[in-house]
C-alpha cells in the first residue's frame, strides 16, 4: 500500500524485508511462517456508490478498498489462533489491521509508536493523506461516518476503538486538531519528552501498565511506524521529523512488548526505501528486521 501518502515506494517494504532474510530470522527464533503474497490492491474493483464525497481523503476509494482486504485477512488469522505479522505499506493500512483485529479480538489493546498520533479523519486532516488517519478513523466518539465516504462503507458498522484502549510512544508531530482530542479523550501518550524525562524503562512500564493492569492477558497489538526512530538511523521513510527514538529506545519498546507474552499481532510500515539513497534505505530495511526480530522474540541472552 502506498497510496496514503504522497511518495511511490512505500509498497516495496514487504519485499525487502523478504530480501534481507525475514522469514530466517523468524525460523530462528521457532516461528512457523506461512509467507502469504502481497495483497493486491491496485486490481481491486473501486466502489462507485454513494456520490461524490466532499471529505479531505485522498484516494479513498484506494485505500479503502484495500483496507477491507486486510481486515479480512487479520480476522481470519487471528480466528485461525495464528499471529498476523503485517508488512506495510504506508500507515493507513492501521485501519484495516486495526477493524479485522477488533472484530477477532475486540478486548485488544494497542501500542501505537509513532512520531505522529495518526489520530485524524477527513474532516480534520490538515493533508488529506489517510495514513494519518488509522487511529481516528476507528476510534470511538472520532471515527465519522463511513458510509459516507466511498471505498470505506464497510467500516460503518464495525466495532470501535476506545480511547483508553491505546497508548502512544514517541510523538513529536502532532496536528493541533490531534492535540485537543488526545487531551480531551485523555488518551495515554508518551512523547519524546516523557521519554527523556522518564526513561524509556518506565514509559514502557507505564504504557504496558495502562493497558493490562486491568487485565493481564489482554491481547496486545503493536503498531510500529519506523518514523518513530530517529532519521539518523532511519532515514528511508516518508515523514522524517527530528528527535527521535535512538537505536536502543527503538529496540526497547519492542523487547518490552515481546516480554509480555501478550503480543497477538503486530504490524511494521513506512519504510520506503527510494526515498533514501544507498546505504540509507539498506540501513533502514535492516533496522526493520532487526525491530520486528525484537518484537517477535529475540532474547540477547
Ligand atoms: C500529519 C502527518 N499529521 C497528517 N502524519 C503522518 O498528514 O495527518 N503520519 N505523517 O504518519
Ligand atoms: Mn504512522
Ligand atoms: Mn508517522
Ligand atoms: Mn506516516
Amino acid at each position: 500500500m502506498t497510496y496514503g501518502q504522497p511518495f511511490v515506494g512505500t509498497d516495496s517494504g514487504p519485499e525487502l524485508l523478504r530480501q534481507a532474510g525475514l522469514r530466517k530470522m523468524l525460523s530462528a527464533l521457532g516461528w512457523r511462517v506461512e509467507d502469504v503474497p502481497d495483497l493486491e490492491f491496485e486490481a481491486l474493483q473501486l466502489s462507485e456508490k454513494s456520490g461524490t464525497f466532499e471529505g479531505n481523503a485522498k484516494n479513498h476509494k484506494l485505500v479503502g478498498a484495500g483496507c477491507e482486504m486486510l481486515a479480512n485477512a487479520v480476522e481470519k488469522t487471528l480466528k485461525q489462533k495464528r499471529f498476523p505479522l503485517i508488512l506495510g505499506g504506508d500507515h493507513s493500512i492501521g485501519m484495516g489491521s486495526l477493524a479485522g483485529i477488533l472484530r477477532a479480538q475486540p478486548e485488544t489493546g494497542v501500542i501505537w509508536i509513532d512520531a505522529h498520533a495518526d489520530l485524524n479523519t477527513p474532516a480534520l486532516s490538515e493533508s488529506g493523506n489517510m495514513h494519518g488517519m488509522p487511529v481516528g478513523m476507528l476510534m470511538e466518539g472520532v471515527a465519522p461516518d463511513h458510509r459516507q465516504i466511498p471505498g470505506l462503507e464497510w467500516l460503518a458498522d464495525g466495532p470501535r476503538l476506545s480511547p483508553d484502549s491505546i497508548v502512544y510512544v514517541g510523538l513529536r508531530d502532532v496536528d493541533p486538531a490531534e492535540r485537543r482530542l488526545i487531551q480531551s479523550l485523555d488518551i495515554a501518550a508518551y512523547t519524546m519528552h516523557e521519554i527523556d524525562r522518564y526513561g524509556i524503562g518506565q514509559v514502557m512500564e507505564m504504557a504496558l501498565d495502562h493497558l493490562c493492569a486491568k487485565n493481564p492477558n489482554r491481547p496486545l497489538h503493536l503498531s510500529y511506524d519506523i518514523d518513530a526512530v530517529d532519521p539518523v538511523l532511519a532515514p528511508a521513510t516518508g515523514t522524517t521529523v527530528r528527535g527521535g527514538l535512538t537505536f536502543r529506545e527503538a529496540h526497547y519498546v519492542a523487547e518490552a512488548v515481546a516480554y509480555t507474552g501478550n503480543l497477538a499481532s503486530a504490524e511494521i510500515v513506512e519504510l520506503n526505501p527510494s526515498l533514501s539513497c544507498g546505504e540509507g534505505a539498506e540501513a533502514t530495511v535492516e533496522l526493520g528486521l532487526q525491530l520486528i526480530t525484537s518484537f517477535m522474540g529475540k532474547s540477547i541472552i
